[in-house]
């Protein structure tokens, strides 16, 4: 096996390009003459691969041989968007894979486009996972990511009159090159059945049983010294678990129940990044790739060590929210049950092993199973349950009002995390500070300590070395290589910003990545953009806390003010707004039809279309955010301060040399501490305030009555300004506006404004807007998700780096 880096070992073209003939004619069956562009990128996926599979290997080796702990990423979610280029990248194989193909006549751009993102998630915590498992192999972390390997990942989004229409998606149509598949690494999974009593001890016989099918993705660290393995689990029917009994009974419908579960377990991803709750078939791909991982986790200790109680010393495991909070009981079972283990030492082991980051404190989206349904599915797993309940209510006590597992019937996953995981996080500093004090102050109290603040990050490899290749050569120009895997190095660009020449070379940069963008834009959607104008973004999911109506009002009243006074010396803006939102959620929905109705009025003013445009591209998604992030000069971040848990394309807007618009929210708190207040434009309420103002009767009419501006904005929309064809499709929104506004878009209106005077002005000023978008790049090392993983390495997993 070779132990050489990528690096070292870097092909030259003559190599590069034989390896890749070979693949051509052997692996897709086509020569040169006959290859379409797929033929010759499914040869060019290959050739990439097979450079990962030996540090691979090597990896997995060494971690054998030198018997090492193993951290375990569960996550339902790994939005990971296209692997070629991020693989070649980490491999040192870029420049000549470029250069190769070029040989060919071909464009890797061209070439590259054909790859379907991999969209195994819904937003932030999905491609969170895909930032952390990039870091973790860059770190030398031994770690394995489980997740499911969905049939269809996120939905495709397209617009019909400006209404959002949900068409599925199907990554899966054409070959995925990076996938491994492993039949032999299989496990059954059961569903359902009863519960029998022998001697004092249950046994759980499930209805019926799914085997978990691995499909493995190398995932290689930048230089190519490590590489972990992302593992998702597939659904098979199988032959001997189809129910023979029942059959030979007579109850082919019954018989053939695992069948028809296996096929819908990993159909599809469940579209929601907030929980609708009591859907049967997400509880049950939730403890099919729960009850798969763990078994395979156990499966590798086992293979080595004898002494299950000995699990910590060698296992992390770590659950990406509540979303696979079932490995608490799952681990309890199966030590339990399985391994003849006692209750409270399989309850000490399965704790010592677990942590569990929270994401989220809105409390729609905090996970409840009803006791019913749990029974239903998972009868011993909540007879577990019950059992940690009541040891839990004891731990506190003669308290009055003890918290519980299960309370009204329900059975709360958040608190089950809590109690079976030894640390719990939040992902930014205010929001760890929230969680402590008003999610779980009960458990904190008990367990002071257990909750530790690892702040989010993002891999700079995929968002600026992958996505603005031009920034990214003027960085490697001005303070040379290795900043990519040692980002606070972009400090030393500090003194640059003093820099005419290297100001203007910044500019050029930005120029590129704009042109970039607009033509992907151009040709893709059709749209022609302005090239001298502010580029204004807000691209994230769409949710009401997230607040695109404030962003689209302030909009309108900008388009009123430039119609009042056409010559005055306005600053050129493209409002870029980009987001899907869930298909059952109505109001994101209207939202939507509402920027695109804004759209079609405001793009065809012949007085203001110089001046003001509003796009907003359909389907966005992982490869759509690399063009767009890196050709923005402002990133919108507007969240109703304490309801974005920490916010990670704020951090990719940031290090492109974008400045944040925002409130004190997430990770905006610290973005600015680190760029300087005096590099970011801050507006809004705090969290505190947001508290004391929802507490106002009427403020929502009152913050109305107080903006002009806001007033003539709502009344243009109950005219029918931008709906001609029928004044009462805002009417609901309107109400809201006027009666309850939870999410206080008019109490922060008039301060936005204001503070969206400033960006103009700023703008206005080239050398000024420079100076500061250099500083925010310069002083955002901090949020590198090699930082991240470090902390979780050091306060939670206690594993050490392999390298
Ligand atoms: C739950 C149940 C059923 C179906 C779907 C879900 C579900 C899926 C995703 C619930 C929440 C989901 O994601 C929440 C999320 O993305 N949270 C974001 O996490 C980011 C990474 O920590 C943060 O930066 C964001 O602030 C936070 O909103």
């Amino acid at each position: 096996l070779r132990e050489t880096t990528a690096a070292e070992s870097a092909p030259t073209p003559a190599q590069f390009r034989q390896a890749m003939l070979r693949h051509l004619q052997y692996t897709v069956g086509k020569s040169p003459q006959q290859a379409s562009l797929f033929d010759w990128r499914m040869a060019l996926s290959h050739t990439v691969r097979d450079y990962a599979v030996d540090p691979w290997f090597s990896a997995t080796r060494r971690t054998w041989d030198e018997d090492r702990k193993r951290v375990y990423y569960l996550s339902m979610e790994f939005l990971i968007g296209r692997l070629l280029e991020d693989q070649a990248i980490n491999l040192g194989l870029r420049d000549v894979m470029v250069q190769v193909l070029a040989e060919f006549g071909l464009s890797f751009d061209e070439v590259a486009e054909g790859e379907p993102d991999a969209a195994l998630g819904n937003g932030g915590l999905g491609r969170l996972a895909a930032c952390y498992l990039e870091s973790m192999a860059t770190m030398g972390c031994p770690a394995y990511g489980y997740g499911l390997r969905y049939e269809h990942g996120l939905f495709r989004q397209h617009f019909e009159n400006g209404r959002q229409i949900e068409t599925p998606e199907n990554w899966l149509a054409t070959d995925n090159p990076w996938d491994f598949t492993r039949p032999e690494a299989a496990y059954p999974v059961g569903f359902g059945g009863e519960l029998h009593d022998h001697d004092g001890a249950s046994i759980w016989s499930p209805r019926s049983k799914v085997l978990a099918s691995a499909h493995d993705t190398p995932v290689v660290g930048y230089g190519g010294q490590w590489a972990n393995t992302l593992r998702l689990w597939a659904a098979m029917p199988s032959a001997d678990l189809f129910n023979l009994d029942r059959f030979n009974a007579g109850d082919f419908a019954a018989a053939s129940e695992p069948e028809a579960l296996a096929r819908s377990l990993s159909r599809v991803l469940y579209p929601n990044d907030t929980t609708e709750g009591g859907k049967e078939l997400r509880l049950s791909q939730e403890y099919f790739l729960t009850s798969a991982s763990v078994q395979d986790i156990l499966r590798r200790y086992l293979a080595a060590h004898d002494d299950l109680l000995k699990l910590p010393e060698f296992v992390a495991i770590q659950m990406n929210d509540t979303h696979p909070a079932i490995a608490g009981p799952e681990l309890i079972r199966l030590l339990v049950d399985e391994h003849a283990v006692d209750f409270d030492t399989a309850v000490e082991t399965a704790t010592s092993v677990l942590g569990y980051t929270n994401h989220t404190l809105l409390p729609e989206a905090l996970e409840r199973w009803s006791v019913g349904l749990m029974r239903k599915v998972l009868p011993r797993h909540l007879q577990i349950i019950e059992t940690l309940d009541t040891q839990f209510i004891a731990l506190q006590g003669q308290a009055p009002n003890p918290v519980r597992l299960i309370s009204n019937d329900q059975v709360s996953m958040g608190d089950l995390a809590f109690t079976t995981s030894h640390k719990v996080n939040g992902v930014s500093a205010l929001h760890t500070e929230l969680v402590s004090q008003e999610l779980f102050p009960v458990h904190n109290e008990l367990h002071p300590g257990r909750i530790v603040n690892i702040t989010n990050g993002v891999t700079p490899r995929r968002w600026l070395k992958l996505a603005n290749p031009s920034l990214a050569a003027l960085i490697t120009d001005t303070i040379g290589a290795g900043w990519e895997s040692d980002l606070e190095r972009l400090r030393e660009l500090e003194p640059y910003a003093e820099d005419p020449a290297f100001r203007d070379a910044f500019g050029r940069s930005k120029r590129q990545a704009k042109e970039h963008f607009t033509g992907w834009l151009a040709a893709e959607h059709g749209i022609e953009l302005p090239a001298e104008a502010l580029y204004d973004a807000q691209v994230k999911r769409l949710h009401e806390y997230k607040r695109q109506l404030l962003n689209i009002l302030w909009t309108i009243a900008h388009w009123q003010r430039i119609k009042r006074d056409p010559q005055a010396n306005w600053v050129p803006r493209v409002k870029i707004f980009g987001g899907k939102a869930a298909p059952s959620y109505h109001m994101a929905k209207l939202i939507i039809q509402l920027i695109n109705d804004v759209a079609e009025v405001v793009n065809n003013d012949p007085e203001t279309r110089h001046l003001l445009r509003v796009v907003y591209p359909p389907n966005y998604g992982v490869s759509m955010a690399e063009k767009l992030i890196p050709a923005a000069d402002l990133s919108e971040q507007i969240s109703t301060a304490g309801m974005e848990a920490s916010g990670t394309g704020n951090m990719k807007f940031a290090l492109n040399g974008a400045l944040t618009i925002g409130t004190l929210d997430g990770a905006n708190v610290e973005i600015r501490e680190h760029v300087g207040a005096e590099n970011f434009f801050l507006f809004g309420l705090t969290t505190e305030q947001v508290g004391e103002r929802r507490a106002q009767q009427g403020h929502s009419r009152a913050a109305l009555e107080a903006s002009q501006t806001l007033r003539d904005v709502l009344q243009a929309i109950a005219e029918g300004t931008f709906s001609p064809e029928d004044h009462h499709r805002y009417d609901g929104l309107l109400e809201t506006m006027w009666n309850s506004d939870w999410f206080l878009v008019a109490s922060d209106f008039e301060d936005y404004d204001r503070a969206q005077g400033e960006v103009a002005d700023c703008y206005s000023d080239p050398e000024k807007w420079q100076r500061m978008a250099i500083l925010n790049i310069a002083r955002m090392g901090y949020f590198s998700s090699d930082r991240s993983i470090r902390e979780y390495m050091s306060q939670i997993w206690d594993v050490e780096s392999a390298l």
